[in-house]
């Protein structure tokens, strides 16, 4: 049983300016697979290698696998059919299997435009994935597919062809079953600008228990899950003493939220000298960080170096209507104590509504040079069709060209502007705020691991200015505010949208979290969970939180309890 897995050949010049990454799916795919005994297995990384379509034929057909397994995420999923059509011509019998977020929302409208797709594995991948080869294997394929949970298909019956998905699988509740083959990437690839190292993405918790109004990846993972942190400190330790790699972000997407398991894992790290070795990286949120003020030394003692928040909005409404439930006077404070820690700390600005106005975005200029992040970022808003924001505007949405939904294009045309000048105005927060930054902050931003941090963020940045690069301008065509009548964003204005599948989906969490009930309420309520979860718990028949507050902070977070729901 040969399988390739491929990794599509996708770009836009946001978050790959800092160099090379790792596609952690691959690594714990593979692992998985290989635990269960099939390890002829090849992975190819299309976009690192940059492979065009016609290389890519090649391989495929000098490798005859017997499946092929693509990765997708919104933007790249036009580059995920194609890999999988391209299989299919030059490898007919191969069983051709797309998974990642899109594909799990969004497979009707992907199995209607890729036919040549035979099977979408719907959420996590692991467990799925080796049902489904396991029935390839034994000759099962198709015939019995309907009994593998997180599937989605094309059927044909006498009446026509039929979309069916079967029943979501559960979520992998022991995530220390999972264990990463990192050795199947090519390392020397994967080198991290900034820090001129290799650099890995483990994954330490899955899920989140917020339910921002933007955002896919609660629902995605559903519950949340966290893994030993002694183990994840084990897989650190491989990905040093192994692949030599010098830096790591943390896949997850909020690791901090269980503070006990945090703070384990920083002191593992310290013990075992990684923290001399190795410098990391996470996202999180505001309230974590208020929360883990006499915690942050500790944290950074352990190496993290970078914390990227999700600070979002400069005004009060614009917060709320995210359901970030964090106030604007948080994000100062955090930012200042991270800071104060000898933290890199990064601030994310979602802008592109359609109620943005050149005031609004030259208040998170403004917010931005007052709250005094090292780094800023002003991210398109991108309406993915599968969260709840998408579902209250989605009449105010016109374009549907997922190629383009990548947080740097404008995709919502605000009312009061125009898209390129939109992005035009986006570009000048940058250049202000950098120009700043190059010249009165980075280079006296101390001697030690912070500065050299810094200046390596400014080579990225120099580096892909140069190349046109950051933000797609060279593919749009902009070369400053002189430009900005000539722009063009290529939308593929015949693109349709069509209905995500997400119903099945929160039936299956609210299930899920019905099995495993105490979520501690507090500390869903503490940090934020919106309706969605709080419905679920209510439906699950357990107690109400006594307070609901506002934002984190309180004295009965998950950081202090095991039993929680996804503490372990
Ligand atoms: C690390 C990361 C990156 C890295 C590395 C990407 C890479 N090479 O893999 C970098 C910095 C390059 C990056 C870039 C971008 N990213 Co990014 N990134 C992430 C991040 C933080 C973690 C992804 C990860 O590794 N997760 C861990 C793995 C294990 O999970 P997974 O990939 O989902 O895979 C599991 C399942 O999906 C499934 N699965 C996935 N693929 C397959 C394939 C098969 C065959 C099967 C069976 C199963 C399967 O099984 C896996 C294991 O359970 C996520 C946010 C998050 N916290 O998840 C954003 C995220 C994926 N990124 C996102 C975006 C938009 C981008 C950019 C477009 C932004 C930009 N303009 O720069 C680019 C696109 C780059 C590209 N071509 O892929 C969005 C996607 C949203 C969406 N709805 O599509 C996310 C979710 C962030 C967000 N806030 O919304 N990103
Ligand atoms: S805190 Fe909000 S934005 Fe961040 S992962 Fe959770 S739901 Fe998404």
């Amino acid at each position: 049983m040969r399988i390739l897995l491929i990794h599509p050949n996708y770009h836009s010049g946001g978050a790959e300016i800092a160099g090379n990454w790792p596609p952690a799916w691959a690594a714990y795919l593979a692992g998985s697979l290989k635990a269960a005994g099939f390890s002829d297995l090849r992975f190819v990384d299309a976009m690192t290698n940059n492979i065009s379509d016609d290389d890519l034929r090649d391989i495929i057909k000098a490798e005859q696998p017997d499946i092929v397994g693509c990765t997708c995420i919104t933007p790249s999923i036009y580059k995920a059919e194609r890999v999988l059509q391209i299989a299919k011509e030059v490898a007919p019998k191969t069983v051709t299997v797309l998974g990642g977020i899109h594909a799990t929302f969004m497979y009707q409208q992907v199995l209607t435009e890729a036919p040549w797709i035979d099977t979408i594995v719907r959420g996590e991948g692991e467990e799925i994935l080796i049902n489904l080869v396991r029935l390839i294997d034994q000759g099962r394929w198709p015939a019995d597919r309907h009994e593998v949970k997180g599937l989605a298909f094309t059927e044909t019956l006498a009446e026509g062809a039929q979309i069916v998905a079967t029943p979501a699988a559960p979520t992998i509740k022991d995530l220390d079953s999972i264990e990463a083959d990192w050795g199947i990437l090519e390392w020397d690839k994967y080198r991290y600008i900034p820090l001129n190292c290799r650099v890995a993405i483990p994954n330490m918790a899955r899920g989140c228990p917020f339910t921002c109004s933007f955002c896919s990846q609660w629902k995605f993972w559903r519950d949340y899950r966290f893994r030993d942190p002694i183990k994840v400190v084990d897989e650190i330790e491989t990905l040093y003493k192994k692949y030599d790699i010098g830096f790591f972000i943390l896949a997850d997407e909020e690791p901090t939220i269980n503070r006990k398991k945090f703070i384990q894992f920083c002191e593992a790290l310290i013990e075992r000298g990684l923290n001399e070795k190795v410098l990391w990286g996470i996202n999180t949120r505001v309230t974590d960080i208020l929360r883990d003020e006499e915690y942050l030394p500790l944290y950074r003692k352990a190496g993290l170096i970078h914390v990227s928040l999700g600070t979002e909005a400069a005004a009060q409404l614009k917060l709320d209507l995210f359901n970030k439930e964090t106030k604007i006077s948080d994000n100062k404070k955090a930012i200042q104590l991270l800071r104060d820690a000898g933290i890199v700390v990064e601030a994310q600005f979602i802008v592109g509504l359609e109620n943005e106005t050149a005031e609004t975005l030259e208040e998170t200029y403004r917010m931005a040079v007052e709250w005094g992040p090292d780094l800023a970022n002003w991210s398109m808003y991108t309406p993915w069709p599968f969260t709840s924001l998408f579902q209250e505007m989605k009449d105010k949405v016109e374009i549907f060209d997922f190629d383009k939904y990548n947080f740097v294009t404008p995709i919502m045309k605000p009312n009061a502007m125009d898209r390129s000048e939109l992005l035009d105005r986006v570009m000048n927060n940058y250049r202000r705020f950098y120009m700043k930054k190059a010249l009165f902050h980075y280079p006296w931003a101390g001697k030690g691991a912070r500065r050299r941090y810094l200046l390596g963020c400014l080579k990225a940045f120099l580096k892909s200015g140069f190349e046109r690069k950051f933000y797609d301008l060279g593919k749009v065509g902009y070369w400053g505010p002189q430009s900005k009548k000539k722009v063009n964003f290529h939308f593929d204005e015949g693109r349709k949208l069509a209905e995500a599948q997400t119903s099945d989906w929160i039936a299956a969490a609210d299930t899920s979290r019905k099995a495993k009930p105490l979520i501690p309420l507090s500390a869903v309520s503490a940090c934020g969970g919106g309706r969605d979860q709080m419905d679920a718990i209510e439906a699950s028949g357990a107690k109400a939180p006594a307070v609901v507050m506002a934002c984190g902070g309180g004295t009965e977070q998950m950081a202090e309890t095991d039993d929680a729901a996804g503490a372990d």
